[in-house]
């Protein structure tokens, strides 16, 4: 898939491949992906080419920190809200919400802050040790595949979940708006028929999640688990929990509501930066801005294709404790 043509970020294309990176996806199972011209499985989950790139150079460099702070999503799972509480909320006494001067209201979140495998894919050589401390970074990365050093660190991780039926339809139109010539004679039926078999990005989606849930029941103070329903049904709640498990002290309830408040997609999406900007890879802030709601996938599959995704699922999470509502 060609970047040049449409907004497609090069973290989707295959444009910058090293010669190991080449060397290495020959030797993997690959297939054609939707979205992109080609997946490949490493460590038993799907990438694309660049993002493999950008997951191989982060295990080599990246040396995690003890106060680092990963978040950590499948795609479309809630990234670009939860990139923008957790900025304000670590950062809300250099940059008090109610000043009404906050870098939030003139910067997407995307770029406060950094993707681990898309800055590695993009420049291999950023030093990620001029990030102020707390680092904050986010990475969707499966936990098997992270590098050694964020496991041996007492860096924290908080990992955020979303039905899998929303995120599913929120990738589809992603990917609608990205790349409307390459998407536009894909089936969803088909799109549906690789999900469930695990061909998504970091996938597949179950695996991704279980790990992180799993980390999260057995070592609570390493990984927090959170869900994108329970941020919407509880915003504040939500961020208290997330205050807590990071050691931020004390969060004032009129501070909380101020962050809901400015992180809320309503106020995000109508602010001209995620409007009208773009990352520095060409991408459109507006796209990571659609609906943000719970349960609305109904507008985009039918009742069969729900229920295949329902019944994977089912089988996929059974006994783990874990259960999707909508
Ligand atoms: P990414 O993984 O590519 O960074 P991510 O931010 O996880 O994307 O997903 C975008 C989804 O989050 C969109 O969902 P939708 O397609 O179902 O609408 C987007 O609307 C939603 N979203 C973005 N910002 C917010 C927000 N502040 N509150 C709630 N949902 C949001």
């Amino acid at each position: 898939m060609s970047s040049s043509s449409s907004a497609v970020p090069d973290y989707l294309g295959d444009e910058v491949l090293t010669q190991e990176t080449r060397d290495l996806i020959s030797s993997l199972p690959s297939e054609k992906g939707w979205l992109v011209s080609q997946m490949c499985q490493f460590q038993g989950r799907w990438h694309t080419q660049a993002l493999l790139q950008g997951l191989l150079e982060c295990q080599k460099r990246f040396e995690a920190k003890d106060s680092d702070i990963i978040l950590v999503t499948n795609p479309k799972s809630g990234t670009t809200w939860l990139k923008a509480l957790v900025f304000a909320l670590i950062n809300r006494h250099k940059f008090p919400v109610s000043s009404g001067n906050h870098p939030l209201l003139v910067t997407n979140p995307h770029l406060l802050v950094p993707f681990l495998e898309g800055v590695y894919y993009e420049s291999p050589d950023f030093d990620f040790s001029e990030l102020p401390s707390p680092r904050l970074m986010n990475t969707h990365i499966p936990l098997l595949s992270l590098p050694e050093s964020v496991k041996s660190s007492s860096c924290k991780i908080v990992y955020c979940c979303r039905n899998p039926k929303d995120m599913f339809v929120s990738l589809w139109h992603f990917g609608k708006k990205l790349a409307p010539e390459e998407t536009a004679d894909y089936p969803i039926e088909k799109a549906v028929e690789a999900f469930c078999q695990g061909k998504f990005i970091g996938g597949p989606f179950w695996d991704h999640v279980l790990e992180y849930w799993y980390a999260s029941l057995e070592n609570p103070n390493k990984v927090l688990f959170v869900t994108y329903e329970e941020l919407k049904k509880q915003t504040g709640d939500t961020i208290k929990r997330i205050a807590e498990f990071l050691g931020c002290g004390f969060v004032g309830e009129e501070e909380v509501r101020e962050i809901v408040k400015l992180c809320s997609f309503e106020s995000l999406s109508s602010l001209e930066v995620n409007r009208k900007g773009k990352l520095p890879n060409g991408m459109e802030t507006k796209a990571f801005f659609r609906k943000g709601d719970v349960g609305g996938w109904g507008d985009t599959l039918n009742e069969s294709l729900a229920e295949i995704i329902d019944r994977t699922i089912e089988e996929k999470f059974q006994g783990s404790g874990l259960k999707f509502s909508c």
